[in-house]
């Protein structure tokens, strides 16, 4: 794949394709691609990285050094390809900025970081008006993946997907043959599409550390238990990444105590910002999401050490004194597990849904499913069901109706109800697990409290309500006496 050029006696050899930005992420891309048989040129703000690179991991490969962004546009073969991998934000404009001083009309600049999907809709115009294409490109699967196999969410310039598919599919995770990248639609779906993704993964991990604490606190599991129930779970339909983890994480031994050592490590959980951004689309699109939600509110609460402090000491803790079956309870927690895990998954995709139709992506809910069953964070056998639902309806108005997941929520039920009672009961909480079921019992209920909400709305505001025994639009006088009271068509 490489291009030899003979320039005045001199053998140049041209780069298939230029990366910038090479924190972790970035490297290991790059010696993902280099392995791949592909020449990549690098540069990052501090050149003393670009060294590094070329001295150490990248020693004797195919990776050229460029510390200009002229000498990277230079050594790059045309259409060029130029890939940042820059910390989201106004380093990725600033060398866009640069960039397009010294790009031609056909070249293609891929952004891989985790942008903002309206600034990737903003970026992929500017570069179209100017002749050039960009690809807003959502990369998951943390730093192994980036090296060996990460899922890939390319959107943007679709002219630009001949042109870098060869590349992107080499690099990716294969699935039963088939690469964990795909052209996912235009503008900024690719990055929509990581960022749901990373709501997803919230809600997942939110779930699976519930489970985790209920074990620990009504079965009183010790973390060796606790890494036998979750290698069990991996074997099963819980087999995913997220699972298979945790199980590592419980059976690990802090070196200086002896202690398990996810017992010293601190519970205020960091949050980078995609999480968050789910939710406030949901919001935005009118979109039930609430156990994503939740996972985002419960990271925010484990990181409020003050007032945590004083709740504690106003409302102290009660260790739970509960007689339970533990085999039979650890079965009941995998159940409400799986049945949250569907609702949650349900939530993403119906946010997906009402992306696509807002903002005309044509979105292919399966082949989404598809690309994350390898590579990704929340890879797990259990999405090739998902893949499989839309591909028996595509029109499929809500997961949690198709027949593989009616049957398990159908199934589940009873246990899930079971945990979260107790849980409740004991003090423990379990916002995942409860918001899930709420959701679920929400959609699956004929009708809601919120008829009261609308007569409430009407009452105060004026703002009307519909009947249920005929059409229109109606406005009553509610504060007047049973008799007086007129419901009036507007
Ligand atoms: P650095 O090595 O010079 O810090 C991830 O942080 C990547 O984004 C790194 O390659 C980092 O470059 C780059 N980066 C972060 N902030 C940047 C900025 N303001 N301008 C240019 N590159 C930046």
């Amino acid at each position: 794949m490489q291009e030899i050029i003979k320039k005045q006696g001199v053998i140049t050899i041209k780069a298939d394709l230029g990366l910038i930005g090479l924190a972790v992420m970035g490297e290991n891309l790059v010696l993902n691609m280099e392995n791949h048989g592909f020449t990549v040129a690098v540069h990052n703000r501090t050149p003393e990285k670009i060294d590094q690179l070329l001295q150490g991991r990248g020693a004797g490969k195919n990776i050229i050094g460029a510390y200009t962004i002229e000498e990277l546009a230079s050594q790059l073969k045309t259409p060029r390809k130029v890939m940042l991998m820059v910390k989201a934000g106004e380093p990725v404009d600033l060398f866009i900025e640069r960039l397009l001083e010294v790009l031609e009309p056909g070249d293609i600049i891929i952004d891989g970081g985790n942008s903002l999907y309206s600034d990737t809709i903003r970026r992929t115009k500017l570069l179209e008006d100017r002749g050039l294409f960009y690809v807003g490109a959502g990369v998951s699967g943390g730093e192994e993946g980036a090296l060996t196999g990460p899922s890939i969410m390319p959107g943007g310039s679709k002219e630009a997907w001949p042109h870098i598919q060869t590349i992107f599919q080499a690099i990716a995770a294969q699935v039963d043959g088939e690469p964990c990248c795909e052209w996912i639609g235009s503008d900024g779906s690719g990055h929509y599409v990581k960022m749901v993704h990373n709501g997803i993964e919230y809600a997942d991990m939110q779930l699976i550390g519930e489970a985790y604490f209920l074990m620990k606190h009504l079965l009183g599991f010790n973390a060796e238990e606790m890494q036998e129930v979750f290698e069990e779970w991996n074997q099963g339909e819980l087999d995913s990444y997220l699972i298979e983890i945790t199980g590592h994480i419980l059976g690990k031994v802090d070196q200086d105590t002896g202690q398990p050592l996810l017992e010293l490590v601190g519970d205020g959980a960091g949050q980078k910002g995609t999480g968050k951004w789910t939710s406030q689309e949901a919001l935005d699109l009118g979109v039930a999401a609430p156990t994503i939600a939740e996972g985002v509110f419960a990271r925010i609460i484990s990181g409020a050490y003050d007032q945590r402090e004083l709740a504690a000491k106003a409302f102290p803790f009660k260790t739970p004194q509960v007689d339970l079956d533990p085999a039979e309870f650890v079965e009941a927690v995998r159940q409400a597990l799986f049945a949250s895990k569907i609702c949650a998954y349900s939530q993403g995709f119906d946010l997906l849904a009402q992306a696509s139709k807002e903002y005309d992506w044509n979105l292919n809910l399966g082949e989404i499913a598809k690309l994350w069953r390898g590579g990704c964070i929340i890879r797990a056998q259990f999405l090739q069901h998902i893949t499989d639902a839309y591909d028996q309806n595509p029109d499929l108005e809500n997961l949690l109706l198709a027949p593989y997941f009616q049957e398990t929520l159908k199934g589940n039920q009873e246990s899930w109800r079971k945990v979260v009672a107790l849980a409740v009961e004991q003090g423990l909480p379990v916002p995942g697990f409860a918001s899930a079921l709420a959701y679920f019992d929400s959609i699956r209920h004929p009708y809601l409290w919120t008829n009261l909400v609308q007569a409430q709305r009407d009452y105060f505001g004026a703002h009307t309500y519909s009947r249920r025994d005929r059409p229109g639009a109606f406005h009553t006088q509610w504060q007047l006496g049973d008799k007086v009271v007129t419901s009036d068509e507007v």
